[in-house]
Parts: C-alpha cells; structure tokens; sequence
C-alpha cells in the first residue's frame, strides 16, 4: 500500500498568480516553455510517492487535457501550438515509472456555460468524465470536492450517477470526496488526522462540500463503510505555484508524516510545478531532505534481533499466528492471540539495552481495524518496575509515536481495548533525531532557510556516519 501520493495543482492560475481562477483568463496565458511531465513523476518516484494526482481540469474549468465538450483548454493556449495533452503526457510518464494516476475534475466549474443548468451541466461533467477515463490507460483514484465559491448558481450534482460511471470505466480506481464513497477527505488542509483515526465510517453521515470536520477527523468504530482517509496539505502555502511563496522544511514533513501516515492515512502533498512547467529546485530540495529523514530514522529497526513472547498465540506451533511475525515486514504476517483473553501483551527482550523514541505497530489491514487502546511500557533499569512510555487509541494500516527518549532492553506492549481480537503485524522501535531538534530551529512551520537545510544535512550525514561505526 502506497503512503504517500503527491497533488500537481497546475493551470492558468500558475500563470496567473491565482487560487481560484474566475474562469475568464485568456487561454493563451497557459504556456509552459520547459513542461517535461517526466520530471514531475522523477521527483514523485525519487523522493517516495507512489501515486501522482493531477489537476484536470480546476474551478476556473480549463481542462488540462484538449476536451471535445469545451474549445476552454491546452488547445486554445499557446503551449505547443495547442497541440500539448498535460493528461496524456503525465499517465505516459507515471506509466513508464510505475507510479499510479490519479486525476482531479471539479465539479465547480467557473467557466463552463451550462453551469448552474442542473441537466445540462451534469451531462457535460459526465462527458468530460467519460473523456479521462477512457482515454489514458489505468487512473487509480478520481478526486473531487464540494469547493464552491459564495454566490454561485445554485445546482445539483448527480453525485451517485458520477460515482457508478467510475466504477464501471475504471473499477480499480478509488473514489476521493468528502463523503467517500472509497477515500474521504480528513476534514482540513493542513496536512493531519484525528490521534484517534478510524479507518471505519458511515458516508450517509457526510455531505460532500458540509463536512463536518470532528467527525471526518477520526472516522467511526461503529460505521458500516471502509473509507480510510486522506491528509491533503500544499508543501508552500498556496496549492498552485508562485514566485513569492517558498516550500515548507524538510522537518515540517517529518512532522505531517507522523501526522497523516503515522495516524493510518494516506499523506497528499502538493507540489506544484512553476510556470516553466517544472517542480521547483528549491522544492525538490526539500523533498530529497525529507526522504533522507525518512531513511535515517524508519530504515533500521531497533527491534529487529529481538526475542519476543506473547501473553497467549493462537494455534501455538501454527507459524501463521507467531508473535516473531511481528518483526516481519510486510501487513501479510501476524500475531494473533488465542480467542477470549483477558490479556492481550506481546514482550520483547532486545538482548541490550537500547535508546529510542519512535513506536511503529501495524495491524493486517485487511482483517480489519480492531485496536482501540494500547500503551508501551518498559521495565525500569534500577526498579525493575514497568512503566508507561507512550499510549494511543487506534493504530489502523499504521501507527507511529513520538515520545521523549528512553532506554531499556525489556518491554512490552500491551492492548488495552480492540474491537475484536487484536492482531498485529509489524512493530518497530526507530530513534529520531531531528524532530526533538526541530523545537529549536526557528523556522519549523515556516519557509525553509539553508542555514537550517544545511543543519539538517549535516545531521542526516553524521547520523549514517554513526550508524555504520
Ligand atoms: C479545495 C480547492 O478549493 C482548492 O483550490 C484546492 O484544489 C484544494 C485541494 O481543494 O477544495
């Protein structure tokens, strides 16, 4: 499963140094003299996304790709004699690289006549629809959002129409709205979930374009759809590119990722292309950064040698339940306790004492979502007492934790609460460095300075230096 996808938001409106485009630029301002839809999907792939999410067609209604149903789109600009597909070139480019599309129509449209005319408009989305599935091999996900504008014509989207059309010309593709029906929005922009984070959720419980944000944020142990989550936030403040805003710190990243993959959601980040039609240096800079985090802290276990035992294994002998599983990578190999157990622990013994402060556990999704509570202790050094070092509600695909450093060689997990029979495939113990640093860097939430990207090399360096001496 993919943990991150990365957002393109590009259009007139990068030409324009615009949000929400009125939908009256003149076509011709969309001209990108570099555009290489390649290097979009180089830095996607380099810097760890596994899908790319383009947008189509955006409230201002230029379509991206050259559309039948509006003479508004690549074919009235300047760029490429008005012969240039963006669509076209980015599905070829993440085809060749292995990475999934994802394509965002909005259903607002500020420029499209017939908007407002219930029937009429419907129609003409469902073409424009129609067009990008069918045209460009394989889309993995189609994302779209209530956005609309104060004062807009009143109207209906045919809502449950568009969604069964997807299914059928492309029934391997999730659907991503404020209600579902296959991802839901995580009910704000910044870029983090619920702590508590169900992957469970009622759809009749949301509206597209009222989400309520409290409910969207954690989900719901007792829905009856799956519709785990989104967390969508731009990598510089604004979702298409301009020359005055700058990227995020590499540090901020780190800190969004334990946020959204670390609260079992997907992570969607922005980045924009500028208006040469390519992912700013300055972007791509940040992006390498936040993977060298990435590296430094998750690619090495800390608990990897260990010994562990559980409280009960289902089927003891049945490799399949094996509390071991739990140190190997992969959602497929787990630990299962016996049936109707009043105690759920798994212990570890890491044969030495060791410092860390980062808590990874997964559960095998696909059983389901089932840990409502757990804590981990570990067993004081001098005392020989257990004691709490971190503790949350539900864990999901992925759960990661932050808390301040500890040593020791014993611990335990232990399940406090689960919604049926907990089952856990993956734990890992990692030492992170830089996000205690980050509350000393100045400028954590903020635009990146090099000074800091510098500091942040410098450590990633000496930590690998470490890590091999
Ligand atoms: C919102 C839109 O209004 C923004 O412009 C942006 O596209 C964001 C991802 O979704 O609904």
């Amino acid at each position: 499963m993919g943990k991150m996808a990365m957002f393109l938001h590009f259009g007139p409106n990068t030409f324009t140094d615009s949000e929400w485009g009125t939908g009256h630029a003149d076509p011709s301002v969309f001209n990108p003299t570099r555009f290489d839809a390649a290097q979009w999907v180089r830095v996607a792939k380099d810097s760890g996304f596994s899908r790319v999410i383009l947008t189509a067609k955006h409230h201002d209604g230029f379509c991206l790709w050259p559309s039948a149903y509006t003479d508004y789109s690549v074919r009235s600009s300047a760029w490429r004699q008005g012969s240039g597909d963006v669509v076209g070139d980015l599905a070829a480019a993440a085809r060749d690289a292995g990475l999934g599309l994802g394509l965002y129509l909005s259903p607002w449209d500020r420029h499209e006549r017939t908007y407002g005319k219930t029937l009429d408009y419907n129609e003409f989305y469902v073409a424009q629809m129609t067009e990008l599935l069918t045209r460009y091999g394989d889309v993995k996900e189609v994302w779209l959002d209530g956005a609309k504008g104060e004062g807009e014509k009143d109207m209906e989207y045919f809502f449950d129409s568009w969604f069964s059309l997807i299914h059928q010309l492309q029934p391997g593709a999730i659907i991503f709205s404020d209600a579902g029906p296959d991802t839901r929005w995580i009910g704000d922009e910044f870029g983090v979930a619920g702590s508590t984070c169900w992957s469970l959720f009622n759809c009749s419980n949301a509206e597209i374009g009222r989400t309520d944000p409290q409910y969207s944020t954690r989900g719901d142990p007792a829905g009856q759809d799956w519709v785990p989550a989104e967390c969508d936030v731009s990598i510089r403040s604004g979702w298409f590119w301009h020359a005055s805003e700058a990227p995020k710190s590499a540090i901020t990243l780190l800190d969004l990722y334990y946020k959204s993959v670390g609260r079992n959601c997907l992570f969607l980040l922005n980045v924009p292309p500028n208006s040469s039609g390519l992912i700013s240096p300055e972007d791509i800079l940040v992006l390498q950064e936040f993977s060298e985090l990435r590296n430094a802290i998750f690619s090495h276990n800390l608990a990897t040698n260990a010994l562990v035992v559980a409280s009960s294994t289902r089927a003891a002998g049945d490799s399949r339940f094996d509390p071991y599983n739990v140190l190997k990578e992969g959602l497929f190999t787990y630990w299962a306790p016996k049936k109707n157990q009043p105690d759920w622990t798994l212990y570890l013994d890491l044969q030495e004492s060791v410092s860390f402060n980062v808590l990874q556990i997964q559960e095998p999704i696909h059983m389901g979502q089932r840990i409502a509570e757990f804590r981990l202790e570990i067993l004081g050094d001098e005392d020989e007492k257990w004691k709490k070092v971190a503790n949350g509600t539900t864990v999901g695909y992925q759960r990661l934790l932050r808390f301040p450093m500890v040593k020791s060689q014993f611990l335990r997990f232990v399940i406090v609460k689960s919604r049926a029979d907990p089952l856990i495939s993956y734990l890992g113990l990692y030492l992170d460095n830089f996000s205690i640093l980050s509350h000393d860097l100045p400028d954590a939430s903020r635009g990146r300075s090099s000074n800091s990207s510098q500091f942040i090399h410098h450590i990633v360096v000496n930590n690998s230096q470490l890590a091999t001496m």
